[in-house]
């Protein structure tokens, strides 16, 4: 099996399709965009990954295409199915590189749904079926530009309360990636890791930082992380022990951050005996933070009495804005049941109680890599038009159905208009902000991550 064969990235039935166009056609010209979904814009990110990992360079050989061959044939009980002239003509009029051109918007861009963000066609006359058996593959697309959707919106949410309560500053450690182990595979990791790393620094997802350094033009490290418990290392210490167990974790890290997760057994004993009585000197006497993490309960109602409790035994001042701030040896991060909505709730939770959003992080695993689909943005790719027997022609869906999935028509391009991003036909006026970033196996403009980070910013 050869380890990523272009040939065997598409779904089945894009295999029959080189017969099913109208006789004649030359060009086929598609477009991705979100139709739409939880949110009014989407951060475009992920192409550059794509391009470098799958489709850059002499990506046909003979190889692929035998083996391609060999699996079509006894996937579809049918010999004729599979293109193999096709493919051939690319690896010897293309040396093997696919005769596509991809423009797109730049990366990190926040585009309002229903606009395109992507346009490819093919540059070969005689590769009019290459297109769209792209399609698959640069779709999922939608999965970082979605991920780095929803953690920006989070970011804004998050900003909003710290505008109110205390120091929009700190914003950039306010989100911690925990989803590695949530995620279906390590290349969601990688890629869903890189996609909140465009909005926040804080990340336990480690691929995604060699993601980032592999595809996006970089030797920096862009996410960060602290020392931090788990509960094997606190409840193998025993429960009659747990005191030692918390006091080992702040005798092995004397200074810094360090977070301890402190619902093995008793969350708000931990808080009150434990941490507030017993190793309360310690703490104080730490050149350095520790975050006491809660991993269960209802989240809103948890963080609130920790933060109480902490704030009885440490003490607490109010800031400028009214609110007050728990001493500095102690903050709480709160990594279980985080998603848009609780981010919300426990933050109001917190300011309804006269709690600044500096005293919380928050952790965010599964609702923050896995619990979205393509749906979400209602992402969609599509042809838009065609050149058939040398002519033109506008390619459009428009289903009684479900008006939702009508499609655009033309060749597709993005401007700028009175300071907002919308979509035009080629022909019409304005200067397209899309980019080529692929032509012929070339990767023609590349950006970096600190351009993406920068393009995102709020
Ligand atoms: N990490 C901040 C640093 C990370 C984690 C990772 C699943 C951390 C916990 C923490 O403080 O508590 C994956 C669950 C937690």
């Amino acid at each position: 099996m050869i380890r990523n064969n272009i040939l065997l990235l598409t779904d089945s039935y894009k295999v029959s399709h080189y017969k099913q166009y109208p006789a004649g056609t030359t060009t086929i010209h598609s477009y991705f965009e979100s139709r739409g979904g939880r949110f009014d814009n989407t951060v475009f990110f992920g192409l550059q990954y794509y391009l470098k990992t799958y489709l850059e360079g002499p990506i046909v050989t003979r190889e692929k295409i035998e083996e391609a061959a060999k699996l079509y044939a006894a996937h579809f009980g049918n010999e004729t199915l599979f293109y193999r002239e096709g493919w051939e003509y690319i690896l010897d009029q293309h040396a093997g590189h696919l005769p596509v051109r991809i423009r797109a918007v730049e990366e990190g861009t926040a585009v309002p749904t229903h606009n395109v963000l992507m346009t490819i066609e093919n540059t070969d006359p005689k590769c009019w079926w290459l297109t769209n058996y792209l399609e698959t593959l640069l779709v999922q697309i939608w999965y970082g530009t979605t991920v780095a959707t929803q953690s920006r919106e989070i970011k804004k949410r998050i900003l909003h309360y710290l505008n109110e309560t205390g120091d929009p500053t700190t914003i950039n450690f306010k989100l911690h990636d925990f989803g590695f182990r949530g995620v279906s595979s390590v290349e969601s990791a990688a890629i869903g890791g890189a996609s909140h790393l465009i909005n926040f620094s804080g990340t336990d997802t480690v691929i995604a930082l060699a993601m980032i350094q592999d595809c996006y033009k970089t030797q920096d490290v862009f996410g960060f992380s602290i020392p931090a418990a788990e509960h094997s290392t606190i409840t193998s210490w025993t429960r009659s022990r747990e005191a030692d167990a918390y006091r080992n974790m702040l005798t092995q890290y004397p200074e810094g951050l360090v977070a301890v997760v402190s619902d093995s057994y008793d969350v708000y004993h931990a808080c009150e005996k434990i941490w507030g009585e017993e190793l309360k000197a310690q703490i104080l006497q730490r050149k350095g933070t520790l975050v006491v993490r809660p991993d269960s309960g209802i989240p809103k109602d948890v963080v609130l009495r920790i933060v109480e409790i902490l704030g009885d035994k440490f003490g607490y001042t109010t800031n400028a804005k009214g609110y007050k701030v728990l001493d500095p040896h102690v903050r709480v991060i709160q990594g279980d049941g985080v998603d848009y909505d609780s981010v919300g709730e426990i933050l109001e939770h917190l300011k309804k109680q006269g709690w600044s959003a500096d005293n919380v992080a928050f952790g965010m695993g599964g609702a923050l890599l896995q619990k979205l689909d393509r749906d979400t943005q209602k992402f969609a790719f599509k042809c838009s038009a065609a050149i058939v027997n040398g002519e033109a022609r506008d390619v459009f869906k428009d289903p009684i159905t479900d008006q939702g999935k009508r499609s655009k028509r033309g060749k597709l391009k993005l401007v700028l208009e009175h300071g907002t991003l919308i979509t035009r036909r080629l022909e019409e006026a304005g200067e397209d902000v899309m980019k080529t970033v692929f032509e012929n196996g070339k990767i023609l403009q590349t950006t970096t991550f600190e351009e993406i980070k920068n393009r995102a910013s709020l």
